[in-house]
């Protein structure tokens, strides 16, 4: 039997994480359709972020993209954030939008052009100094299109060089998370392409690094909670990039596609010891909203994630072990699938309640009135940064 004070406790406690460019225009490379009422500067992406956790209570952080987030004064940002309840969070870098790392960027043959990209990392590490961020979060387009533009090993050892001098100016509360994509935009080799190659860059960088999985970033038909759970076992899980796939890097609300990889995902994770604060995973969503609005459909994702959690919470792990020393492949399963054929939406609409929010929190945020007065309040929003 699972102990329901427990589980309710453990949902109480979850922080999902939501990303600035969630809140602004977004789309694919073929258009940006833009919507009325978007964020004009990070101010307004922190208004509409307390939305989401006035409706939500879990989703007090908000990641930063730099230089999307572009501000001169971060510390002004992070007090902002702070009286309307909320925390800056990962701060995420950008090499991937500038002329100058067509052939890469830390990867790149030009000594200059890496120079100016490790440069880049350290600025964000000074961002993190006046955010009070602890997790600095590191994609990379690196690549190649064509066999033979340039050589894979030495692009790894020009990585591990720019990677350990970012490395040595964490602070001692500071994290390295380093995301893996399988392909895009590089089409032949990506220099961090999957979960082993970020896995042995970080554990030769040291304990402060730690893989971040972005659920959108695997081969199709990849195992990702294999990955999780093998990352767990290694105290090399520093977090997630929440979003749901069909094809590749789709970026769609989180559990939309597949809910039950994310059920999957979430039980190794509680299984684990992932949802222990300690344990340091930051469940953080990476998502854009090309065509639905957008706090709703963030609020909606938060939801998915806590529901695939709540799920995984009531597994039960005793019956679930007896059964798999027994060898009893029939009622292992079954375990599985009775928590997660079961309805969890009551549960947690209990949780909220006893927050002292809303049971239901697209009704609340439907009826906080939000959604017109920022369509009259702001005009000409400003694009997140993909798809121009
Ligand atoms: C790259 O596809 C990625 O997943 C990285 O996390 C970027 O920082 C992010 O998308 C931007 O949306
Ligand atoms: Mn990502
Ligand atoms: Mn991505």
């Amino acid at each position: 039997m699972t102990d329901l004070s427990a589980v309710k406790a453990a949902l109480k406690s979850q922080r999902i994480e939501t990303p600035s460019w969630a809140y602004g225009n977004s789309g694919t490379r073929f258009k940006v359709f833009r919507q009325e009422g978007v964020p004009r500067n990070p101010y307004e992406k922190l208004d509409d972020a307390a939305q989401v956790h006035a409706a939500t209570g879990v989703a007090p952080i908000v990641s930063l993209h730099i230089p999307w987030d572009l501000t001169d004064d971060y510390a002004a940002l992070s007090t902002y954030a702070k009286e309307r309840g909320l925390t800056l969070g990962a701060i995420n870098s950008n090499l991937f939008q500038d002329d100058d790392y067509k052939l890469g960027s830390v990867a790149n043959a030009d000594p200059a052009i890496r120079r100016k990209a490790v440069d880049h990392l350290l600025e964000c590490v000074d961002i993190m100094d006046a955010t009070g961020s602890h997790d600095l979060k590191l994609w990379f387009a690196d690549g190649t299109n064509y066999p033979g533009q340039d050589d894979i090993v030495t692009r790894q050892d020009r990585f591990a060089e720019a990677l350990a001098e970012v490395y040595a100016r964490l602070g001692e509360d500071q994290r390295m998370l380093l995301e893996y994509k399988l392909f895009e935009p590089a089409f032949y080799t990506t220099d961090v392409p999957d979960w082993g190659t970020s896995y042995a860059h970080c554990l030769k960088l040291g304990e402060k690094a730690q893989v971040v999985v972005d659920t959108g970033h695997h081969a199709p038909g990849t195992n990702i909670e294999f990955i999780v759970a093998f990352l767990l076992r290694e105290k090399k899980l520093g977090g997630f990039d929440f979003n749901s796939r069909f094809y590749a890097d789709d970026d769609l609300m989180v559990g939309s596609a597949d809910p039950f990889q994310l059920f999957r995902i979430m039980h190794e994770v509680a299984k684990n010891n992932g949802l222990a604060p300690e344990t340091g995973v930051a469940f953080m969503l990476d998502q854009c909203h090309n065509i639905e609005a957008k706090i709703p459909a963030i609020i909606r994702s938060v939801m998915n994630v806590q529901e695939a959690t709540a799920k995984a919470l009531l597994v039960d792990l005793n019956a679930l072990r007896a059964a798999q020393l027994a060898g009893d492949v029939l009622e292992a399963n079954a375990v599985l699938m009775d928590a997660y054929n079961t309805d969890v939406r009551p549960l947690l609409a209990e949780v909220r309640t006893e927050l002292g929010i809303d049971p239901d929190p697209m009704a609340a945020y439907r009826a906080s009135g939000w959604a017109s007065r920022i369509v009259s309040e702001r005009v000409g929003g400003e694009q997140a940064g993909w798809g121009a």
